[in-house]
């Protein structure tokens, strides 16, 4: 005979709850958005294979950057925004998007389960949904997907410091992935592109400045390994890789890289203002009715600590 006793089936529920009085951070990720990169001459049958192909590839959004793909996870950055209103600031890359929940949340009592998942699948409904506005003319093949994960950030800085470690990866890799096609484009072969990168990374050290900490680093995405990090740019002499890319980018395509769209470069960040409504100004409304709260979508620098000295009422 089966045990039914409602206390003995709950026994075996897990939940974990986040650490109470910390920043979440819930970062989806889109699941399968690249090409496997095998050469010999296999992308076509990869493409052919569009079932198991892969979304940005299947779809044939622009390379290295996608403005409408961009454009539609903005979209569904800004619904999230306004479904789940303990969020305060949201920060967007490539498949990516990283939702900041207040540290007083108790939204599902902080069980990470729930927070996760139900945010994972309102913004995978909205993709769908959104498609359509974005891509008149373009067919979605088969369902997107993705995953998610909560992390708890104690203090302000460790959170500003996560986001600006998501902001210097939007930055190295659109800056790799800028110079990798600009070399396909003109004819290399995409290995030929890939080593003559390598060589690049391999003999020079990145530099990456993040609030007066110096980072120095090799390599890209998740290959990227840190070599030290300290307070005085030391190793600044031995070169940095981002100029010498930046270099190239100009010499032999006439691509200057501080001219490419903002969103390409800095990746983008969604939050509340409070406006004065103009409207509401001129009649004898009470202060309170004379501000406006409006959700922006901003393509800025938010390493710089000027940018939350801007926004003070983010982290607030
Ligand atoms: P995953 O997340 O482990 O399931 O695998 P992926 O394939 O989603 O890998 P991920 O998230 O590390 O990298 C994102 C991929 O998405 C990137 O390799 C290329 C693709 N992607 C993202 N944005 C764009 C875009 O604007 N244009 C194109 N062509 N591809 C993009
Ligand atoms: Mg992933
Ligand atoms: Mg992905
Ligand atoms: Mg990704
Ligand atoms: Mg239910």
């Amino acid at each position: 005979c089966f045990k039914t006793n409602p206390d003995y089936i709950r026994s075996f529920l897990f939940e974990s709850k986040l650490m109470p009085s910390t920043w979440i951070v819930i970062r989806i990720d889109g699941c399968h958005f690249h090409r496997l990169f095998l050469g010999f001459g296999l992308d076509g049958l990869l493409t052919f294979f569009g079932a198991f192909g892969r979304f940005a590839d299947v779809h044939e959004f622009n390379k290295p950057n996608d403005k409408q793909a961009l454009d539609l996870m903005n979209l569904c950055a800004v619904a999230v925004l306004e479904e789940f209103h303990d969020i305060v600031f949201c920060y967007g890359v490539s498949d990516e998007y990283s939702f900041v929940l207040r540290k007083d949340s108790q939204l599902y009592q902080r069980r990470a389960s729930k927070i996760v998942s139900a945010i994972v699948s309102f913004f995978s409904s909205m993709y769908v949904m959104k498609w359509k506005d974005v891509f008149r003319k373009k067919e979605l093949k088969y369902p997107p997907s993705f995953d998610g994960r909560a992390v708890c950030y104690p203090s302000n800085e460790i959170l500003q410091d996560y986001l600006a470690w998501r902001q210097v990866d939007c930055h190295i890799n659109n800056q790799y992935n800028t110079c990798f096609w600009s070399l396909v484009k003109s004819g290399k072969s995409k290995s030929e592109a890939q080593n003559y990168l390598k060589f690049v990374t391999e003999r020079l050290l990145k530099f990456v400045c993040c609030k007066g900490v110096h980072i120095f680093i090799r390599g890209y995405g998740e290959q990227c390994r840190v070599l030290g990090i300290s307070t005085t740019p030391i190793l600044q002499s031995q070169g940095t890789q981002a100029r010498e890319k930046n270099e190239l980018l100009l010499k032999e395509f006439g691509i200057n890289y501080n001219t490419l769209p903002p969103m390409f470069r800095q990746g983008s960040s969604i939050f509340r203002v409070k406006r004065e409504n103009p409207t509401l100004l001129e009649n004898d409304a009470s202060s309170v009715e004379k501000t406006e709260t409006k959700i922006v979508t901003e393509h800025c620098n938010i390493i710089e600590q000027s940018f939350w000295e801007a926004h003070p009422s983010i982290l607030d």
